[in-house]
């Protein structure tokens, strides 16, 4: 009897002791589990006369209940307990910002468009846009390029299966200069105009892609001529690529919508696997990277577009941009750029806080 006594109050003074679940769960096996002491002498009252079970059963009875009660108020007490720690420690603030800190990163070709925009800006040119679902005249018949041209071929073209309403091929856009025929029919002249945007031809390995960027210029004015061009490119290009060595070379080419044509290609050197700009293309360790094309507006664009060409005269040039992203900032595979990779974005991408400014440098920090 004063056994049960002693043990049942040593066992109500350790549930009340006990500070965990786990704890409690041990108290609980060592009385009321299937070998803990009050189950086995709930036990030994089967072997008993009738009489020894009436004395002893109640002491064993009580201590049962009392234990049983106790283990159950321990059990809810504890829980609550851990219920409120816990909410206080899952507190949360709304007001903050998303945890972990925002991981979006800003793409090298927005980047790059911003970059350009900010230059160009500053030299006074406006930004245009144009659709990149074009009509074949807009793409091709307007820039000098009839039917049966061959410089319709050369670009290899996403043409749509139909026609639009007045009988045009419909087709995804080739490169920007269609813009420059959009403008000049929209504005007149005199115009400064840079127009970016996305392309399409039917290419791909490491250093063209089937849709790409290009950046188109437009200055028509009336004593525009191929000087202009050549210091705007430079102009442009220095503050770029944030360096004074920049060499341009202009080489004789040819398009069908400026004469006369000249390709851009800017000097550069390979420092540890990496392409740097800088410097004369023909110079010990030096080669020439094409980034462009460019031009007088051929009279006859100047034509089609509603623009007198005895009146005015204009240059125009055409610039891959995934091409002079991959030079500022030293990818070496095109096709990378359009594979929404995360760890590629994290590494090339740039923070969205990082504008680019003429007045802090135009390059990103990131
Ligand atoms: C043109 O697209 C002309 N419209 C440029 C122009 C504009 C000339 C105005 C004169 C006046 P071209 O096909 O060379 O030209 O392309 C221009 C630039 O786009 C190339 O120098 C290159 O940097 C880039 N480019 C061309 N094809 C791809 C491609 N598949 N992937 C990535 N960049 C490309």
């Amino acid at each position: 009897m004063t056994d049960i006594t002693n043990q049942t109050q040593a066992a109500l003074a350790a549930i009340a002791a006990a500070t965990s679940l786990n704890a409690l769960e041990a108290q609980r096996l060592d009385t009321l589990g299937k070998k803990g002491w009050v189950s086995l002498a709930l036990k030994t009252l089967g072997g008993m006369s009738p009489e020894q079970r009436a004395a002893a059963a109640p002491a064993i009875q009580t201590a049962r209940a009392d234990i049983a009660a106790a283990l159950d108020a321990r059990k809810a007490a504890l829980e609550t307990a851990e219920l409120e720690a816990r909410l206080a420690r899952e507190t949360i603030d709304l007001t903050l910002p998303a945890a972990p800190a925002p991981r979006g990163s800003v793409h090298p070709v927005s980047q790059v468009m911003d970059e350009l925009a900010e230059i160009f800006a500053d030299l006074g040119f406006a930004v245009a846009t144009g659709p990149e679902i074009e009509d074949d005249w807009h793409n091709f018949t307007a820039l000098n390029m009839d039917e049966t041209h061959p410089a319709r071929a050369m670009h290899d073209t996403f043409y749509f299966p139909d026609k639009s309403g007045d009988g045009k091929d419909i087709l995804l856009r080739t490169h920007t200069s269609p813009v420059q025929i959009r403008s000049m029919l929209a504005q007149g002249a005199p115009i400064r105009l840079i127009a970016p945007g996305r392309v399409y031809r039917s290419d791909s390995d490491a250093t063209h892609t089937p849709m790409f960027h290009q950046v188109e210029g437009l200055v028509v004015g009336r004593d525009i001529h191929l000087g202009h061009l050549k210091w705007t490119l430079e102009t442009f290009f220095k503050a770029f690529f944030e360096r004074e060595d920049i060499v341009l070379r202009l080489r004789p080419s040819y398009f069908p919508f400026t004469e006369p044509s000249v390709e851009v290609d800017v000097g550069y050197s390979t420092e540890g696997g990496r392409r740097v700009v800088g410097g004369h293309g023909d110079a010990p360790g030096h080669a020439w990277m094409e980034l462009g094309g460019s031009g007088m507006v051929n009279r006859r664009v100047l034509e089609f577009a509603g623009i007198d060409p005895d009146e005015y005269q204009g240059f125009a040039f055409g610039l891959g941009i995934d091409r002079i992203a991959m030079l500022k900032y030293g990818m070496n595979d095109l096709r990378a750029f359009f594979d929404g990779d995360p760890r590629w974005l994290q590494h090339y991408g740039f923070s969205p806080f990082d504008q680019p400014t003429l007045a802090a440098g135009v390059g990103a920090k990131a």
